[in-house]
């Protein structure tokens, strides 16, 4: 049946509310709360009379009354999205589905003023290719800081696919602070990943290249291309990655893909999976196979099995060479000191994701219908025993057989598995347009390893999430499947179609409830991490007038009131702002042709949601300065000119008058 003919049956098959018989859905779904809002009986014929007009459901009218949340109140989950090639991170709330927030990463964003500020320039600028600045990226994979294996709700990462870069987000003002270019590789795919306690952030390579962005023939490939992971250190305490105690790991010129910390008894352990074992590099109209069939001939690829907390010391140690400034374990060297260790795995894997009680690691392999279950404890077990083979870079190869705990099979296309607190798996199944919950099993468990329930979703699902799926403490309530393709769930709105989030109900043992399709028209939101609100604490306002972001501390150049004003120094100019409803101080600022200015706003507002903004036409600026906060733009009065510069947040009944002239004289 094509997908068309599918949606129609639906159709047909809809029970429609009428409201002769819909006492008993509404009744069963919401009756006692209205008696005990003490509301009559007639209110629910109304009510059944709306859901009959407008053609809902039973099931219809269930989902939302789970996802409805009302005007003035607020979500229980929030999740932190990828927004794919947007370069970006969508924040939305669970269960209404609503976009609260897209933060700015690798990409300028006028609202958020980022990218425009000499601060937030610093930002995109210090992960510059070599000196060209990237003012985009492909983010796949958020990952929130974790303390003892859960999340803690401080800071957000997210990878750079396009450019192997790295970004770390603080949560209590929910911008982003840093972006460091790896540099070793040019392309990941296997981060962001928080190890249990934060001290590293996972950062896997995709493509094989050559190391440090260097050239080399592709006839070279095997010689001289290669993978790596790096593990960037994070230092919770300046809120920053600290590349000087950062280093990587060489790795043969496979493909990683996604990648996970261990926990638990695997705690100081990663896992990758790899891909293209067969080291195809495609050259069609060169009478080779496309990338897509020589990439994919191979039965088994390699899970990369990996201890990095030995790692840790053994590049403490010094066993690194620098390769561009960044310490690299060798392969060798790896394998010598037990490091590096690959088990094989069913053909093209793709997600590696390691059980809450962390003795399990899965994988599913895209052509593949089962997801492959390894023990943690079978594959020390064989490291132990010595009993492995090397593969052609000298890599030991663990027998399959004596790693895998089982195989289950859920169906066509498994990619990414998340869980719940009820001793449940979820993995989605990208061409049966699918997701298969099965049960996780292992000692004491009746009936594990087993397909539980398949529930469609729309269409071509990724990456799945649940609130603190990946981490020690899942819990059971929502999970969110993100879509690659909506085809017929929405209004068209030209050849470019809106992702489709799709909210599901898990809560329950027996069933799952698709409950809301959420149209994305931003970025392809790969994957998603989704934390109760509970565990943040964001500002309202920044904690002291003259705030810098950037820092994270009250600036000594910040503007204070009564302290404003135009300074010259030569033509050197230093402008001193505040801003306040409705008004900026000073309003007037004359400059001449050539001069250097470097111009700091101070938004003296203390109530919430009192953003001032701040357009200045010619220079291409435009700022967001929250309350408390403190913001710089540095540029060169390069044409004479009057220039009207302004607020553009309607923040005040005289918004419209809060402006100023900026006069450049000849
Ligand atoms: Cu499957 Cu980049 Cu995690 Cu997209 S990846 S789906
Ligand atoms: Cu300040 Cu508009």
């Amino acid at each position: 049946m094509d997908e068309k003919a599918k949606v129609s049956s639906r159709f047909d098959r809809r029970t429609v509310f009428k409201s002769g018989a819909a006492a008993a859905v509404v009744g069963a779904a919401g009756a006692s709360l209205w008696r005990s809002g003490g509301v009559a009986r007639a209110d629910d014929d109304d009510i059944a009379k709306i859901a009959e007009a407008r053609g809902l459901t039973p099931e219809d009218v269930r989902a939302a009354l789970k996802t409805y949340v009302p005007s003035g109140t607020y979500d229980e989950t929030l999740i932190f999205a990828s927004g794919g090639h947007s370069g970006q991170v969508l924040v939305i709330g669970v269960p209404s589905m609503r976009l609260l927030k897209q933060i700015a990463v690798f990409t300028p964003e006028p609202w958020q003023g980022y990218g425009f500020s000499d601060e937030t320039r610093a930002v995109l600028e210090a992960s510059a290719f070599d000196d060209k600045p990237l003012t985009w990226g492909d983010t796949h994979h958020p990952a929130l800081s974790e303390t003892n294996g859960e999340y803690d709700g401080q800071f957000l990462f997210i990878n750079d696919k396009a450019h192997a870069r790295m970004a770390v987000i603080d949560l209590r003002d929910f911008e982003t602070k840093q972006i460091v270019k790896n540099p070793h590789i040019l392309s990941n795919h296997g981060g962001a990943f928080a190890t249990p306690n934060t001290d590293y952030i996972i950062d896997g390579s995709q493509y094989a290249t050559p190391f440090g962005w260097e050239y080399a023939p592709l006839s070279e490939y095997k010689e001289k291309y290669r993978g790596a992971m790096t593990l960037w250190k994070f230092d919770r305490e300046t809120g920053r990655i600290d590349p000087a105690l950062s280093f990587s790991i060489e790795l043969p010129p496979y493909w990683q893909d996604l990648a996970d910390a261990g926990k638990g008894p695997s705690d100081g352990w990663m896992f990758s999976n790899s891909f293209n074992t067969e080291m195809a590099t495609g050259g069609i109209l060169e009478g080779h196979p496309p990338v897509e069939a020589g990439a994919s001939m191979h039965d088994m690829d390699y899970l990369s099995v990996i201890n990095w907390r030995k790692a840790a010391e053994v590049a403490a140690a010094g066993k690194t060479e620098d390769i561009k400034g960044m310490p690299m374990i060798r392969m060798a060297t790896a394998v010598e000191e037990g490091i590096l260790f690959q088990v094989p795995e069913p053909k093209s894997p793709h997600g590696v994701d390691v059980t809450p009680t962390g003795e399990y690691i899965v994988v599913a392999g895209k052509l593949d219908p089962h997801v492959t279950v390894y023990s943690f404890q079978k594959i020390q077990d064989a490291i132990a025993a010595g009993n492995f083979e090397q593969d052609e870079f000298g890599v030991p190869i663990l027998p399959f057989d004596a790693c895998v705990e089982t195989q289950v099979e859920l169906g066509l296309g498994p990619l990414h598995t998340q869980f719940d607190d009820q001793g449940f798996a979820y993995t989605s199944l990208f061409l049966d347009s699918a997701i298969a919950r099965w049960k996780v099993g292992g000692e004491g468990i009746d009936g594990g390893w087993e397909m539980v329930e398949k529930l469609p979703v729309h269409y071509n699902v990724g990456h799945l999430c649940v609130v603190g799926g990946d981490t020690m403490a899942p819990q059971g309530k929502h999970l969110i499947a993100l879509n690659k393709w909506s085809i017929d769930r929405f209004t068209p709105v030209g050849p470019l179609f809106p992702q489709n989030l799709q909210l599901i109900d898990i809560s329950s043992p027996d069933t799952l409830q698709l409950l809301f399709d959420m149209p994305l028209g931003v970025g392809e939101p790969h994957y998603a991490q989704a934390i109760p609100t509970s565990k943040l604490a964001p500002w309202t306002v920044y904690p002291e007038v003259g705030w810098d972001p950037a820092t994270q501390a009250l600036s000594p150049d910040a503007p204070q009131p009564g302290k404003e004003g135009v300074v010259r120094d030569g033509n050197k100019v230093a402008v001193n702002m505040t801003s306040i409803r409705s008004h900026f101080t000073p309003d007037w600022v004359n400059l001449q042709l050539g001069d250097e200015v470097t111009w700091r706003i101070t938004n003296i507002e203390r109530a919430d949601d009192a953003t001032h903004a701040f357009a200045l036409p010619g220079q291409n600026v435009n700022l967001s300065i929250e309350p408390g906060e403190t913001i710089t733009v540095s540029f060169t009065a390069d044409r004479p000119g009057v220039y009207p510069f302004y607020c553009t947040e309607f923040c005040s009944a005289l918004h419209l008058e809060m402006m100023g002239y900026m006069l450049v004289s000849p």
